[in-house]
């Protein structure tokens, strides 16, 4: 088969502080995508919650405090510009955003993302399923993780649409630590799958910075990668932020499992890579072959319960 090449580009974001407002950050993620044509990218993928500071470490009382974080529509009038530059220059483009959203007569807060194509139009959405953290208080943590407190578990599933000519599939952050996210969207025949991640250098329940923060990150995009034969694409917002730290290590991973590209500093940073998605359908076609191979009659325990049930 001939190759089906797209290139793709992992926008890394350097800190955003509580004080930066949605102007100031779109006008950092229009310039990514200046530089993503002048490298001819087809995709770009922006981190989780990108437009605004990583707020899930903070604990507000203050309820207006919290929803100013929120965006109650997308294209909203502060992110029309990305929209418009990214149609200008023929960019599709992946976006985390905090959503907030009337249904059924309700409000409803998730970690969204979004997948927009070249023409500007959402052509998936998805709703985190993996929050991590707590919902309760807990000021003698120095960073929180109130995750599960200001979002709801997303109801969209893990979902993957067709787009640029291949199989797209979508997570966000934690998902990428559970092989389940990956296994799902490859069974549907994803060949890429796109995320954007705030990982803080120190977890919420520690006293010090985790020395191997780094390598879990790429050891599970890695192994997710591989065992599913997919491209993955990792996006961070990393550095400083008021305080707080967040790695970097935006990558680009190839079906083979390996790193094809990968950011080197904590700031705004592109990186980039021209990936074959023939190559993804070959590896998953003869390496796994799904079908012939699984055997789902000793797999059952995976969805019939959550926890561990070691022997007596
Ligand atoms: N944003 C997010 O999901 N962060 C989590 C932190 C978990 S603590 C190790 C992550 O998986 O990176």
């Amino acid at each position: 088969m001939p190759p089906r090449k797209i290139t793709v580009g992992a926008a890394q974001m350097g800190p955003i502080s509580a004080s930066d407002d949605r102007a100031s950050v779109v006008k950092r993620l229009i310039e990514h995508l200046k530089h993503a044509k002048d490298r001819s990218c087809d995709l770009v993928v922006f981190p989780e919650l990108t437009l605004t500071t990583f707020f899930p470490r903070n604990y507000y009382e203050d309820e207006a405090e919290l929803e100013k974080y929120f965006e109650p529509s997308l294209p909203s009038p502060a992110t029309q510009p990305l929209f418009d530059t990214a149609v200008e220059l023929g960019i599709a483009f992946y976006l985390g955003y905090a959503e907030k959203v009337e249904e059924a007569g309700e409000t409803h807060h998730y970690n969204t993302a979004v997948l927009v194509d070249k023409k500007g139009e959402i052509v998936q959405k998805y709703r985190k399923i993996h929050l991590p953290g707590h919902a309760d208080h807990r000021p003698q943590f120095s960073v929180q993780h109130l995750e599960k407190r200001y979002f709801e578990k997303g109801n969209l599933g893990f979902p993957v649409t067709r787009a640029f000519g291949g199989i797209i599939g979508m997570c966000i952050c934690n998902d990428r630590r559970w092989a389940e996210t990956y296994r799902v969207m490859a069974m549907k025949g994803a060949e890429m799958i796109v995320l954007g991640y705030n990982t803080p250098t120190r977890p919420f329940w520690a006293e010090h910075d985790n020395p191997q923060s780094d390598f879990h990150n790429h050891l599970s995009m890695q192994a997710g990668a591989y065992q599913n034969c997919c491209w993955v694409v990792g996006t961070a917002k990393a550095g400083i932020e008021d305080g707080a730290g967040l790695i970097g290590g935006s990558a680009i991973i190839a079906p083979t499992g390996e790193i094809v590209a990968q950011c080197m500093t904590r700031d705004d940073e592109l990186i980039t890579a021209e990936a074959d998605l023939e190559l993804a359908r070959e590896w998953k076609e003869n390496l796994l072959n799904f079908e012939n191979n699984r055997e789902i009659e000793d797999y059952q325990i995976i969805t019939q319960q959550a926890g561990i049930t070691p022997p007596e």
